[in-house]
């Protein structure tokens, strides 16, 4: 179980037990649900949280791709977020709004069934486990391959989409790997189940552009801001599966990912196993998450 005592439910805070929808949702049925992850880190002028605006406008965009209208205005989602975190008392945070389709009438056709929010959010450590982001997952090339262009939107954060996600790392799992890399419709490398995908060679960093059905990762353009200033070329370029291979290093990023090293994919080992830029860019990462170091002075906002 997840431990949240109290839960924002469509416009109030509501017990842990309470927090429960009926099974004939339309959401549950059709997958029409959009989503955030948001982090909050523990800094020294309390808990703040990472980029929030940017994560509150891809909420609001994922439900314009879908023509859904949220009942909350951003500065209401942004108010509950706050309620959340203090009713909870969290220093640091998961933060995970959902904007969904609840229950009236079944049927595909969503517009009849009443939009609804939710804000949860509760502790959660590294996504891939500690020991990952020092010394790196080994992933696999998935069989699956991302949406293709045109059928579903992957710019959209809905939850639909992450049946695909799924897919991807239960393979990996089942065949020992800790996560799966996909790529794209063309066969162009795209994104892990759920992190955006960067590789290092010869001190040019390279990520998949958005015509590779990645999602515009909220860290991908972190990270791509923190390599500019350390002076990294950055390329983002459509990227054929096997420069992977004869790359120098490979990282992944998330909100919950944050930067993991990859140190192998498809057995084959990244690299020479020292990750000089993935380890720098990381630190300054953490660093910027937790205020250590400010380089937007935007990008944290401070619980109340
Ligand atoms: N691609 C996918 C498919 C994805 O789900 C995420 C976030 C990213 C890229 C990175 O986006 P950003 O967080 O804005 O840097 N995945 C979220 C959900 C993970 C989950 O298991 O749930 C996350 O990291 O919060």
């Amino acid at each position: 179980m997840i431990d949240c005592k109290k839960i924002w439910m469509n416009g109030s805070l509501v017990n842990h037990d309470e927090a429960k929808i009926h099974v004939l949702a339309h959401t549950l049925h059709y997958g029409s649900s959009f989503f955030e992850g948001i982090r909050a880190y523990e800094t020294d002028k309390g808990p703040a949280i990472f980029r929030l605006d940017e994560h509150i406008e891809r909420l609001f965009a994922s439900c314009k791709i879908y023509r859904t209208e949220v009942p909350f205005s951003r500065e209401e989602v942004k108010e509950a977020i706050f309620q959340v975190m203090k009713a909870n008392e969290l220093k640091s945070a998961y933060i995970r709004p959902l904007v969904y389709r609840g229950y009236n009438k079944l049927g595909v056709n969503p517009t009849t069934c009443p939009v609804e929010v939710m804000v949860a959010a509760w502790f959660w450590g590294a996504y891939l486990g500690e020991e990952a982001i020092n010394s790196g997952i080994n992933a696999m090339t998935s069989s699956w391959r991302r949406l293709a262009p045109n059928t579903m939107p992957t710019l959209a954060k809905a939850g639909g989409n992450y049946l695909g996600s799924q897919l991807i790392k239960m393979e990996a799992l089942e065949n020992g790997y800790d996560e799966g890399i996909a790529l794209d419709y063309h066969g162009l490398v795209s994104e892990g189940s759920g992190e955006n995908l960067f590789l290092v060679k010869d001190k040019v960093i390279y990520t998949p552009t958005l015509a590779s059905s990645a999602l515009l990762g909220i860290t991908r353009d972190t990270v791509i801001t923190i390599a500019k200033e350390l002076n990294y070329e950055v390329r983002e370029e459509s990227i054929p599966r096997e420069l992977l291979y004869i790359a120098d290093e490979v990282f992944l990023t998330g909100t919950a990912a944050e930067v993991t090293p990859v140190a192998s994919i498809d057995k084959i080992q990244i690299g020479n196993g020292d990750k000089p830029v993935t380890k720098e860019i990381q630190k300054y990462y953490f660093d910027v998450v937790k205020g250590v170091r400010i380089l937007k002075e935007e990008w944290l906002t401070y619980v109340k």
